[in-house]
């Protein structure tokens, strides 16, 4: 560890799909992981509810980092590295990806010279360092510089910006170290049919009927439920080693994913907690790994979903501010061996944060 911690660093702010951020060089972070996290607790303003002594938003969903460098890889230009500051507690975890975030990872890097723009379309080849898989984002890209503004919308973001489609191929088995960790499509947890899935993001995906939710409640409805958010909880506790992710208490996953049949024509509806708030639309990798339940036969998702046909899914996701479309390449195994999603992105500001 350094003599003197570190006060101030170089950071770019932005908005990564549904989700916000400071955008950091690995390099302006201190090396000493518990220097890191105390810088980053301390700019967020964490703990505190209301994370009023720093530039969190008092959301887990705008209390994230990304730390980005040059990669050496093969084939890769970046790696991605995310972290989740809590917000009422003084915890700093890398147990998880974040598929919204990481859609302002491609223009940070080609912001900061990692990746030289190619034309009007850029893609960034993301090794995410948190589970050890790869993400190709495009970025519009003009004179160099990428490009935010454009027609692309996606729900829970007012307005439009510049599509960042991103394509995902290697999920499965992200942090649980395979697809379906306990080997079943369906686990029976304190009574309830439960799918211990991970295509990206460690997921508990369960009917939303069978733990007193319709799946059409708001955030704002779900997050005063306390009987279902006490169920559900008792769930994640038990479910945590049986998905190899140990005693998960106080991590941010598994996700628990509260599924209905769709009721504006997507594919499924999902409420999903991240893990103890409700969120405001869905996570992206989480998506994945719902659309990827729904095609697990005899799972309480595929009961409820409503699934194309073909190989190529389009699979729209319904979640509490619209929806989220994600296109499932589906081997004729059944197997999902791709994912992709369009996000955006936007650049809030650019400058030194102060510890
Ligand atoms: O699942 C929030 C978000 C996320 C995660 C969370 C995400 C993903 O929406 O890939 O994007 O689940 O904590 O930013």
């Amino acid at each position: 560890m350094s003599d003197a911690p570190m006060t101030s660093a170089r950071v770019m702010w932005m908005r990564g799909g549904t989700s916000k951020g400071g955008y950091f060089l690995a390099e302006d972070l201190p090396t000493d992981r518990a220097e890191r996290d105390a810088f980053l607790l301390r700019i967020m303003g964490s703990p505190d509810e209301r994370q009023i002594d720093g530039m969190g938003g008092a959301d887990p969903l705008t209390s994230k980092v990304a730390v980005i460098r040059k990669s050496d890889r093969k084939g890769i230009d970046v790696g991605y590295l995310f972290l989740q500051v809590f917000v009422d507690q003084a915890l700093v975890s890398d147990a998880q990806n974040c598929g919204n975030i990481l859609a302002g990872v491609g223009p940070f890097a080609i912001e900061r010279g990692l990746v030289a723009a190619t034309g009007q379309q850029t893609r960034v080849a993301i090794f995410m360092e948190n589970t050890a898989q790869t993400a190709v984002a495009t970025v519009e890209t003009s004179g160099g510089m990428p490009v935010y503004s454009g027609d692309a919308r996606i729900d829970g973001v007012p307005g439009t910006a510049a599509p960042v489609p991103l394509e995902f191929r290697d999920t499965a088995g992200s942090s649980c170290g395979a697809l379906l960790p306990t080997g079943n499509a369906v686990d029976i947890i304190n009574d309830v049919r439960c799918t211990l899935i991970d295509n990206g993001m460690p997921c508990i995906v369960m009917k939303a009927e069978d733990v007193g939710a319709t799946g059409c409640e708001s955030r704002e409805q779900l997050d005063a439920a306390e009987e279902v958010k006490a169920r559900i909880e008792a769930i994640r506790l038990a479910a945590g080693e049986r998905m190899n992710l140990g005693d998960v208490a106080e991590k941010s996953v598994p996700k628990m994913m509260l599924v209905a049949a769709p009721r504006n024509g997507g594919a499924i509806t999902v409420r999903s907690f991240i893990p103890k708030r409700a969120h405001a639309s869905v996570g992206v990798l989480a998506a994945v790994t719902v659309a990827t339940a729904c095609l697990i036969e005899d799972s309480p998702a595929a009961e409820v979903a409503d699934i194309p046909e073909g190989n190529r899914k389009t699979m729209s996701v319904e979640h509490p501010t619209g929806e989220t479309t994600c296109v499932m390449e589906v081997d004729d195994g059944g197997n999902v061996t791709s994912a992709a999603m369009l996000r955006t992105a936007r650049k809030l500001m650019d400058g030194e944060i102060f510890a």
